[in-house]
């Protein structure tokens, strides 16, 4: 059986000050496309369809074409929420459009009631689950503790109860969304630590023959069978190396992965992170390949040059970020405030206030747990609101 394996979407999401609905759209034809040309069997998007809780209008628009477009393709698709997704709102119609073969599982409850498909060598378990964030779904898994080890850990032995009541050699599958010990993070993914641990095992997936993840925006491959399919386009500058690809998965007839295959998605426009002084990047013959790039530039020229935006705009028109890190400056001095916190964690920022107004003295482990745990509960908080308002 052959699965196309996507996820964060992010529907709605603008890079820098470039409306990317379009290269989202442009995505979408290619994956309706491949899912034809390939015949894919099923279709898997292992959350965070869209950006935000409340998508603007014409991202909702793009995902009510994209509804249209697979169940006209006759293939089921399985969907799960992510944690950028309200889980609320995308499950709307979940019930109506299950009859249309998209199957929208955004209700942690539901997780271990699989979508079954079967092809010559029996059936194939789907289990689609939502992310799952620990503050709000720990009675509903009776879970000992708040961590996503343990929610997830739960969740995953009703899938394997269920799936171990059916026929012997059942094959099975499963979405979800959480951040596995060894993958690899960058700078558009949304924290989700919580009590300063974010990731799982990937032992938590242990008895799916599959495990078909989202959340990480590179494409990875933690084991054989759980991966990340990635972004399909890139959101951050931080993803310049990345190669932007959904996994055409192969399951074989006992339940082996009989092929793994990265599908290019389109790009709308390559990235580039050019770092010199202002005259040298307007230069150097080497950067005139990135002359059509959407460019980052930092300039390290010791004094700030006048009008630095227009003149790289003259080699390179679509610079979209500029930052300044002059030769031989201190580390701290001279930079910005968004570049002082650039890669930083919510804990690490509040833990450096501290230290700061204190004139250097840390926060000890006490007023760190403080910290975390006030983190903690607002973005439960957060959710909890988004879920219930
Ligand atoms: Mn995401």
């Amino acid at each position: 059986m052959k699965f196309l394996h996507t996820s964060d979407w992010h529907l709605g999401r603008a890079f820098h000050r470039v409306n990317l609905l379009g290269a989202q759209a442009a995505f979408v034809d290619h994956l309706v496309e491949t899912v034809r040309e390939r015949e894919v069997d099923a279709v898997l998007v292992a959350g965070d369809v869209y950006d935000r809780a409340v998508p603007p209008l014409p991202a909702v628009e793009l995902f009510d074409r994209t509804l249209h477009r697979l169940a006209d393709l006759g293939v089921p698709t399985v969907m799960i929420s992510g944690n950028h997704d309200s889980a609320r709102r995308l499950g709307v119609g979940a019930g109506l459009i299950d009859r249309a073969g998209i199957h929208l599982r955004t209700d942690p409850a539901g997780c271990a009631h699989p979508v079954v498909l079967a092809d010559a060598h029996g059936e194939v378990a789907l289990y689609g689950l939502p992310y799952l964030e620990p503050a709000l779904v720990k009675d509903e898994f009776s879970a000992d503790r708040v961590s996503h080890e343990a929610v997830l850990g739960a969740a995953m032995d009703r899938i394997r109860t269920d799936l171990a009541a059916r026929a012997p050699g059942t094959r099975s599958v499963v979405l979800a969304h959480a951040f596995v010990t060894g993958g690899q993070p960058s700078d558009s993914e949304r924290d989700i630590t919580v009590g300063g641990v974010e990731a799982v095992p990937a032992s938590v997936f242990d008895g799916v023959d599959y495990a078909a993840l989202g959340h990480l925006h590179g494409c990875q491959t933690i084991n054989e069978r759980v991966r990340y399919s990635g972004s399909p386009l890139a959101y951050s500058f931080s993803e310049v190396h990345h190669r932007k690809t959904m996994w055409l998965i192969e399951l074989g007839a006992d339940g082996e992965i009989a092929g793994a295959e990265r599908i290019d998605t389109p790009v709308p426009r390559p990235l580039a992170r050019l770092r010199g002084r202002l005259d040298d990047l307007l230069a150097d013959p080497a950067h005139a390949v990135h002359e059509d790039a959407w460019v980052e530039a930092t300039l390290t020229d010791p004094v700030r040059p006048d009008d630095p935006m227009a003149r790289l705009a003259a080699r390179f028109p679509h610079t979209l970020s500029l930052a300044f890190d002059p030769e031989g400056r201190e580390e701290e001095s001279g930079s910005s405030y968004a570049q002082r916190l650039r890669g930083r964690s919510d804990q690490e920022i509040a833990e450096d206030f501290v230290a700061h107004v204190r004139g250097g003295g840390r926060a000890d482990e006490a007023e760190r747990a403080v910290l975390q745990g006030a983190f903690d509960d607002v973005r439960a908080d957060d959710s909890r609101q988004e879920t219930h308002r």
